[in-house]
């Protein structure tokens, strides 16, 4: 758009009537052009860039997981929860992929992100990468909606940049997959180098697809089935959470049926905000909100789908 080009070698962020024009314009689910996509990815990495691994969250704030191209279900949230900047939002990642509406679901995301970055925290959840998006479904929308994969570069070019972790109020750790065997301390995240694609294996990678171990076997590391990350026990949450003088940790990455679970005693919750998966699975979403030092976790349903879309009667072909 010509409101966009006038501004070429503007600093970060951009005006913000632009901004907004796109947000308004995304809550509707019309994907961006993609010169305003290329403009909004170039300056909300700049935003990015500049954030921690460890990205610095006060309360109040709401806490989500998973939501995989589910935009009916995000705008519901919205609905019930608030937007920014009225509410501060923090999302444990999985953007993207499986659902139908991966293009506007993360649009909306990141023009949120520039709009309010105090109020709005993206981390990085294991389906931001090359690989991932892929097989699972963002490569192939980004190719369907702008007829090339530049869109899909420039949104790996984001992804590159989102931070790791969040910490609420120096007690809460938030991240997409779990803990790992090679890191001990939180200043120990601090000095990764995140900004590449996400490695197959290492701390990095870990801290995106590492799962809590629920099942018998509940003492130190074990392999993860997903052939990624690793299972920890409930001595480790405990180890953790303990020496780095946190309540608990928060992450994602595991479809709940109601919504929300906490394991390890309560040193562990996982949040999953995507209502019924993949448009099959049957589970409510769930989040948290912190303030005032307490925590408390809501659960809502699947939001009706628009009679008109054309994707209402098929199932998405990225389940698995
Ligand atoms: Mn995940």
């Amino acid at each position: 758009m010509a409101a966009v080009q006038q501004y070429p070698g503007m600093c970060c962020p951009c005006p913000s009537s632009d901004v907004d024009v796109w947000i308004s314009q995304l809550k509707k689910k019309q994907a961006l052009e993609y010169q305003q996509l290329e403009n909004l990815c170039s300056k909300v990495k700049e935003v990015l860039t500049e954030e921690s691994n460890v990205v610095e969250v006060s309360s109040p704030v709401t806490v989500c997981g998973d939501l995989h191209g589910q935009f009916y279900d995000l705008m519901e949230l919205f609905t019930i929860v608030g937007e920014p900047p009225e509410t501060n939002y923090l999302f444990m990642g999985d953007y993207v992929d499986r659902g139908y509406y991966s293009v506007q679901v993360v649009s909306l995301l990141l023009a949120m992100k520039l709009r309010y970055p105090q109020r709005v925290t993206l981390l990085r959840g294991n389906h931001e990468c090359r690989l991932t998006t892929q097989v699972y479904g963002f490569y192939d929308e980004c190719y369907a909606t702008y007829q090339s994969c530049d869109a899909w570069k420039c949104f790996m070019s984001v992804f590159d940049c989102l931070p790791l972790t969040a910490l609420i109020d120096d007690v809460i750790l938030c991240m997409h997959g779990g803990l790992s065997p090679s890191l001990e301390s939180i200043d120990q995240i601090r000095v990764l180098d995140r900004f590449q694609e996400l490695p197959h294996e290492g701390p990095m990678s870990d801290l995106l697809w590492s799962d809590p171990d629920d099942s018998g076997w509940r003492v130190g590391w074990r392999d993860n089935a997903r052939g990624a990350g690793f299972m920890w026990g409930s001595d480790v949450s405990h180890d953790f959470t303990y020496s780095n003088n946190l309540a608990f940790v928060s992450r994602a990455h595991q479809v709940q049926d109601a919504g929300y679970n906490w394991y390890h005693d309560g040193k562990v919750i996982t949040i999953f905000s995507a209502p019924n998966y993949c448009y099959r699975v049957g589970n409510l979403a769930g989040y948290m909100t912190v303030e005032d030092g307490t925590h408390t976790c809501y659960t809502f349903e699947a939001a009706p789908r628009d009679a008109s879309d054309t994707h209402s009667k098929n199932l998405t072909p990225y389940f698995c």
